[in-house]
């Protein structure tokens, strides 16, 4: 299909096009594409650009992602799809694994997602040999790598169901979650949520690793951050502005 890039809503489209495509390949699975579309309503809410307190979190995951002794990167369809190659960047700077752990799994879309982070230059990207089961999940969704996210003290879940971001938190675990609702109970689970597009997350998150160098100010901008108090600041920025919107309506 031809997208104008006359188009207001050109970005938003071409992405939209390129999950289906990516739904036809297996990378993604039919409902992320219903996931997608709850995330894009609440991005306009955040009006679409990173707002100050998810550039606090992304800050926060940083400091995080550093500080950790084995932090690992959860990789899903979706996240695949959007933004392979942030995530690799990412990982590297951090230190962190990539694991592909999948809500609607079976092994062939995880081989296809393995191969797919793989191409985007991704080493050693784990998820084949899931051998061992996270705690307190019934379903195959607990299925992860021992030497992954299984034995990992940080881990980052990007567009998480609530489900196993409960279960990472209750099996000890930091969790950074990237979320564009702050209602979800992934992002009430989590130790870190950030409130943003995952395509502006990720390259902020890595922006964020250049500065944080040093341990005592990575500790420093950890003991500032609280995730409740971060979330309510963020749902009364989303309803101050459908507020200040609705004034401009009336004029
Ligand atoms: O690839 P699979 O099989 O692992 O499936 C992945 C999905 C995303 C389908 C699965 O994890 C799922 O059902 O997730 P949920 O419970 O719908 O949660 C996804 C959350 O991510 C929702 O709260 C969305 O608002 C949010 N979201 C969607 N797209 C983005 C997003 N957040 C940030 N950036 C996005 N692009």
């Amino acid at each position: 299909m031809h997208i104008s890039k006359a188009h207001p809503r050109y970005r938003s489209l071409v992405t939209r096009e390129m999950m289906a495509r990516e739904v036809k390949a297996g990378i993604v699975s039919p409902s992320g594409l219903i996931a997608h579309g709850r995330g894009e309503a609440f991005d306009y809410l955040l009006g679409e650009k990173t707002i100050e307190h998810a550039r606090v979190s992304e800050g926060a995951a940083a400091a995080l992602l550093l500080s950790a002794k084995r932090p690992v990167i959860s990789v899903n369809g979706n996240t695949a799809a959007l933004c392979s190659k942030g995530i690799v960047k990412l990982a590297k700077v951090s230190g962190s694994k990539i694991e592909v752990n999948l809500f609607h799994r079976t092994e062939e879309r995880i081989e296809l997602v393995v191969a797919f982070m793989e191409k985007a230059g991704g080493k050693g990207v784990l998820g084949r040999n899931q051998d061992a089961r996270l705690p307190g999940i019934a379903s195959d969704r607990a299925l992860c790598e021992r030497q992954g996210v299984f034995s990992a003290d940080v881990v980052l879940v990007p567009l998480e169901d609530g489900d196993r971001a409960e279960a990472l938190v209750k099996a000890g675990k930091k969790v950074i979650v990237v979320d564009l609702n702050p209602l979800s109970r992934s992002s009430r689970a989590a130790t870190i949520t950030i409130v943003d597009e995952v395509t502006r997350a990720i390259p902020n998150v890595i922006e964020a690793t250049s500065l944080l160098g040093d341990a005592k100010q990575r500790r420093r901008v950890l003991a500032a951050y609280d995730n409740s108090t971060n979330l309510a600041k963020t749902i009364r920025f989303m309803s101050a502005r459908l507020e200040s919107l609705a004034e401009e309506g009336k004029g």
